[in-house]
């Protein structure tokens, strides 16, 4: 059994989250914070079986687009200098999705 975590937009989510039930998958979803941008996205753990990984890897890839992101980014500063300078935006390039995929050892539901 694999344990994929796929962080994706919030847009996105909802979106995949329907299609993975629609196929039988089990979601969970938990509301994340990206390290870079400091905004909201949205982490879905999803268990599967090993054969099946390829099938769920497939509906994250074509549910979840690219998008281009203007943010205010502040450079890594320690100290209190961090307060005074500003943030300066920055164009990225998010997603679709960025995806984990780990072995499980055990999987049990009590
Ligand atoms: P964020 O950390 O908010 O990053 C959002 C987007 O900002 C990234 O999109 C990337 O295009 C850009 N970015 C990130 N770090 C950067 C840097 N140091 N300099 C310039 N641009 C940078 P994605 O790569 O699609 O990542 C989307 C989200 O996926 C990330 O949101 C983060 O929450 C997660 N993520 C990405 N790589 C990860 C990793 N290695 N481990 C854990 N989470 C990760």
């Amino acid at each position: 059994m694999k344990l994929i975590i796929a962080v994706v937009q919030d847009e996105d989510s909802t979106r995949l989250i329907n299609k993975l039930l629609e196929n039988g998958f089990g979601a969970t979803k938990l509301a994340t914070t990206g390290g870079f941008l400091r905004s909201g996205n949205t982490t879905l753990l999803t268990g599967v079986e090993d054969e099946k990984l390829d099938a769920a890897m497939k509906i994250i890839e074509s549910t979840c687009k690219s998008r281009k992101q203007v943010a205010p980014v502040h450079a890594p500063m320690s100290g209190s200098a961090a307060m005074y300078v500003p943030a300066y935006p920055v164009q990225v390039t998010v997603g679709g999705a960025t995806v984990f995929v780990l072995d499980v050892e055990q999987f049990h539901k009590f």
